[in-house]
Formats: C-alpha cells, structure tokens, sequence
C-alpha cells in the first residue's frame, strides 16, 4: 500500500516540487496551503495520489482537521514535510516591524510545533518521519535578522524532536538550503538551486531503509 506524505506550503516553491516528486516516487501526497486554487491545479496534475486541502498553518484546528481529512482518505499518515515559512528582510531590529515578526515567529516557529503536534500521534503509529525545512539562515548569524532566527529556532526543534521520536522508532530531519529558486522573494533572486532539488533531497530522507535515519541535509547552489 502507498505511503501518505503531508505537506505544509504545498502551493509553491519547494513544498509543491516536492508534491510531485514523492507522487513520482509512489506517495501519496496531502497538499495543505492558504492558496486554494493553486492547491487544486497542483492536485489535479499529480491525479488521485493527491489531496489538496486548504489550510492555515497558524490556525490549530485547521491543522488538525487536515490530519484528520488526510487520515481518512488515506488510512494512516507515514510522513510530514514541515515547509511552510514565510520571511522578511530587514537592515535591523532598530527599524524592523514588530508585526512582521509576529506573523514569522507564527509561522516558521508556532506553525511547525502546532504541525508536530497535530501529527505525532498518527506518525508514532506508523514509525513515521517528520521533516522540517529549515535554512542556511538557521545556521549562521545575519545582522538583525528576525527570520534568520527564527530558522535558528527550526534546527534545534528538530534535533530535539528527532531524540523524542527516536523513543519510537520514527524520525526527524531538517532540511537547510541556502537560497532557493521560488517565490519566496519578492524580486526573483540569482541562485543556481532548484525547487527540485530540494524536492529530490526530501524524497532521499522519505525513502531511506528502517536502519537509517536522515537528520540534516545542507545543500547550497553550485555557484
Ligand atoms: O517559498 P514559497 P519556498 N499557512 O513562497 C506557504 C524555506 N527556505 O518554497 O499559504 C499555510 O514558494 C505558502 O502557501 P500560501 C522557507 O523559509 C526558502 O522557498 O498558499 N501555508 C507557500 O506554499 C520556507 O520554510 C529558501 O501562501 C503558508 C509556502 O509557504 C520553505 O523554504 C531558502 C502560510 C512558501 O512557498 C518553503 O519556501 C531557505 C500559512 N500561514 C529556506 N504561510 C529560498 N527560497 O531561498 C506561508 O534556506 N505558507
């Protein structure tokens, strides 16, 4: 029977590339985004392996009645991308927008625990993997920069959550790129990385054999 793969930040970039190559590799795929059209179109490309469901990562109860639905159409859930994120570049904490960082924190950091929280009890049957998009941010220091930390925040998370899901048999791994060909940026930025490689990264760490457990995978582009 296929596995299923839930998606945060499935309508684009990193989180939809990844939709279709797990479909690819025999997943099936729950696509959960505020852009319910996009969700759609990308549903109805990858065919019946897939679920879009339309969904706020910093409402809780979206959260979980999106486990619930996936659960329900697919019978158990194996896997979790955590790859929503939303940021913000700002020259320092002097100037910055304290709203902006509210809706960061939300989302990079509040979002994440709520999608751990929401989908541990499903993956602890199923020995399942949980894997976070973290980021080059979360591993150096820039001057200021509230998302920056707030990736900090997605690494040491994971490590943690690895040795807690490790107590079961599942596990955690953080996915850092450095920067990424998406609409992550308001202005399209020069980088050689692709959405898919990310995309193909996450599908190694899905698909490794029970004896192996994937925790970080860096990758930056080839330039
Ligand atoms: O960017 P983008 P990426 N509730 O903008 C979703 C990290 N990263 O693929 O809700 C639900 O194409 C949004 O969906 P929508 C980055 O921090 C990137 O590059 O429809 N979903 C969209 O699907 C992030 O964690 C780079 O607007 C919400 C997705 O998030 C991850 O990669 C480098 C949401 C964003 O897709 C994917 O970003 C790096 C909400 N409240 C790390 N808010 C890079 N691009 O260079 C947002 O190191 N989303």
């Amino acid at each position: 029977m296929a596995k299923t793969l839930l998606i945060t930040g499935a309508s684009s970039g990193i989180g939809a590339a990844t939709a279709k190559a797990a479909a690819a590799a025999g997943w099936n795929v729950a696509l959960l985004a505020r852009s319910g059209d996009k969700l759609t179109d990308l549903a109805n490309e990858i065919g019946d392996a897939a679920l879009p469901i339309q969904a706020d990562v910093t409402d809780r109860g979206e959260v979980t009645s999106a486990v619930e639905r996936t659960v329900d159409r697919f019978g158990a859930l194996d896997a979790v991308f955590a790859n929503a994120g939303t940021g913000v570049n700002n020259p320092g904490i002097e100037t910055g927008d304290p709203q902006e960082w509210h809706d960061m924190i939300h989302v990079n950091i509040l979002a994440v625990l709520y999608t751990a929280h929401a989908t541990l009890p499903e993956l602890r049957k199923t020995k399942g993997n949980f894997i976070v998009t973290g980021s080059k941010a979360g591993r150096e220091h820039f001057k200021g920069s509230v998302y920056s930390a707030t990736k900090w925040f997605v690494h040491g998370f994971a490590g943690n959550l690895a040795e807690e899901m490790r107590e079961f048999g599942g596990r955690c791994c953080v996915i850092s790129p450095g920067m990424v060909n998406t609409e992550f940026f308001d202005e399209p930025k020069p980088t050689k990385l692709q959405p898919e490689d990310v995309a193909d990264a996450v599908v190694f760490a899905l698909n490794q054999p029970d004896t192996s457990a994937v925790r970080e995978i860096h990758m930056m582009p080839n330039d």
